[in-house]
């Protein structure tokens, strides 16, 4: 029998090492599937939407030390129910090739049912956009969208598969996988660090995403650098198992809006290194520290493509390399005997962080402060599980009452999209096989992507998920209070929810409830002492505890 473009597309991923791709399915790409129905290495997983199946992928990006992930979505509806995802992984630098049915190629430009055009459509959103035409280019293809996915500033990009070629006779060989080049640090560059470093008396060393493709690798080194540089490391904005909360070298998270005292004290900083950090709005301060363009400290920024360093920042010292790279290089110069005000710097710094550790929130009479269940969680939740955030204020009491660890792994949309969270977690399970996967969520998130729970009763995965439900979209509400003090425009935040426990049990999922704070506890044990199903723990928490550092001046009205 010909061996088909379809066979051959399948052939190119599993070249590619791929062994999950996640999907919903679509008769524009019928041929792939017949073909992966012989590749039983490779698990189709079969989701409820396609922003699911993206973010499950976009999770699989960074879970998989650098290589991307997978995601296989129809064309039209499918694509742009995908683009969440694209717009996530194109934000938060992660490597996701997105396989996108499309009309046959007779038909393109005649508004053909679900046509789009997608290098128009995801331009902005891509790395790059590829269509095959010919049954020649469809396993170079594959090669050329992985590699531009994994290279430079990782991010996603989009293959257009058109539905007739499938079927084609393939042509010529499968077209093996393409090594990522990664520029080195040069060696006057390292002296140079380890000089700035030297001279200076209070520098701040924030790690971040690049730092994160090494998985748990870099931790031992990253760890030796604090040490023996006597450095304090902040983890940037959803990175935050990059550092060992408890570690004395620890400077303070450097998420969105750093609470007072420490942003205060991080501002003493005569030198900022990023290491592995593109920068961003909300690790800056909303570009304010360092100021953009020109930061008030001398900045030094290590990322892994070039073009990226110095487009927002005028970096003094711009180092396109490995993050870790630079960590070895640093290692093997021998550092200085640390100065008495050196060492205080880093015990400052560290002290602020583990005051805002430390527990302290007020008992609400609208429900459970989520301070609460977040602090207890930490007890729960086992060293090597991976953590999931959806986007919201929910987020804000994780943040500060989880102590992160290395050995975990945290997984959110970094830009912020909603319903991240649940898809995330389902991607974790299956890849992190026998470890824990654990949600936080808002009611918000929750039911924009909480059907994938399907997925994990139909892939035998057991998600824990912990449900912050303040019957609102808090965040919205507390940004409306603090532009226009006294009109709070509580029609605009306030959700009817379901009954979350018999909506989760509808699903196959187990299902805790926690409504006052004595129950947290006993219903955490329970939660966690399942593991053969996913676990809703459903939180009904305070809407007036507005997040980690604020309450809402105004009561919420009931609906
Ligand atoms: C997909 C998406 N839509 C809208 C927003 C804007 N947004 C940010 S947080 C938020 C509310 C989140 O509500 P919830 O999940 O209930 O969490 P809470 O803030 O109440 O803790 C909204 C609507 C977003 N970030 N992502
Ligand atoms: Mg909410």
């Amino acid at each position: 029998m010909t061996k088909t473009v379809g066979y051959m597309l399948a052939e190119s991923l599993a070249a590619h090492d791929i062994d999950i791709i996640y999907c919903v399915p679509g008769e524009s790409y019928l041929g792939l599937t017949d073909a992966l129905s012989e590749f039983p290495d490779i698990r189709l997983v079969v989701c409820r939407h396609e922003g699911g199946a993206g973010f499950m992928a976009a999770a699989d990006g960074r879970m998989r030390n650098g290589r991307a992930g997978v995601a296989l979505v129809s064309r039209g509806p499918g694509a742009t129910n995908a683009m969440i995802a694209l717009h996530t992984a194109f934000h938060d630098a992660t490597p996701l090739v997105m396989l996108i049915g499309h009309v046959e190629r007779k038909d393109v430009g005649r508004l053909a049912l679900q046509e789009q055009n997608y290098s128009r459509l995801l331009s902005d959103i891509t790395k790059g956009v590829f269509e095959v035409i010919e049954p020649i280019q469809a396993s170079e293809t594959i090669a050329r969208a992985f590699h531009l996915a994994e290279s430079g500033t990782p991010g996603p990009v989009a293959v257009i598969l058109p539905e007739d070629i499938f079927d084609a006779p393939a042509e010529g060989p499968v077209v093996k996988p393409r090594a990522v080049p990664m520029a080195g640090p040069r060696a006057e560059d390292l002296d140079q660090v380890a000089e700035l470093l030297a001279n200076a008396e209070r520098p701040l060393v924030l790690v971040g995403g690049a730092l994160a493709t090494h998985g748990e690798n870099a931790s031992a080194e990253l760890n030796r650098l604090a040490e023996a540089w006597t450095l304090p490391i902040s983890p940037t904005h959803r990175r935050p198992h990059l550092f060992d909360a408890e570690h004395p070298n620890y400077g303070g998270y450097m998420g969105i809006r750093v609470p007072k005292p420490l942003i205060e004290e991080m501002k003493k900083a005569d030198l900022m290194i990023c290491l592995g950090e593109r920068m961003s709005d909300s690790i800056s301060q909303s570009y304010s520290f360092p100021a953009a363009p020109e930061p008030q400290l001398t900045m030094v920024q290590v990322w892994p493509d070039a073009n990226e360093i110095g487009r927002v920042w005028r970096v003094d010292l711009p180092i396109a390399a490995d993050p870790l790279a630079v960590i070895r290089g640093l290692l093997a110069r021998n550092a200085p005997e640390a100065t008495e005000a050196r060492k205080r710097w880093v015990s400052g710094l560290n002290a602020i962080h583990r005051k805002l550790l430390v527990p302290e929130w007020d008992k609400m009479e609208d429900g459970v402060n989520f301070g609460a269940v977040c602090a207890a969680a930490a007890r729960h939740v086992p060293r090597d599980a991976a953590i999931t955030s959806d986007a919201g204020n929910f987020s804000s009491f994780l943040h500060r009452y989880f102590p992160f660890k290395q050995t975990q792994c945290f997984l959110a949309s970094v830009v912020g999209a909603m319903g991240a969270a649940v898809p995330m977690a389902v991607a974790a399970a299956l890849r992190r096989k026998n470890k824990r996967a654990v949600a936080f969520v808002g009611d918000g998130g929750i039911l924009m992507t909480g059907n994938e729970i399907a997925t994990a009763v139909r892939e035998g995965v057991a998600p824990v998920i912990i449900l912050s439900d303040n019957s609102c979209y808090g965040t919205i509400g507390m940004h409306h209070e603090g532009r226009y003090p006294g009109r709070a425009y509580d029609a605009a935040i306030r959700l009817s929810n379901p009954d979350f426990i018999a909506w989760a049990k509808a699903f196959g999922a187990a299902a805790v409830s926690i409504e006052t704070e004595d129950q947290i506890e006993g219903a955490l044990t329970e939660a966690f002492a399942i593991t053969d199903r996913p676990v809703l723990v459903h939180v009904k928490s305070s809407a007036m505890q507005a997040s980690a550092w604020r309450k809402r001046t105004m009561p919420l009205p009931a609906a």
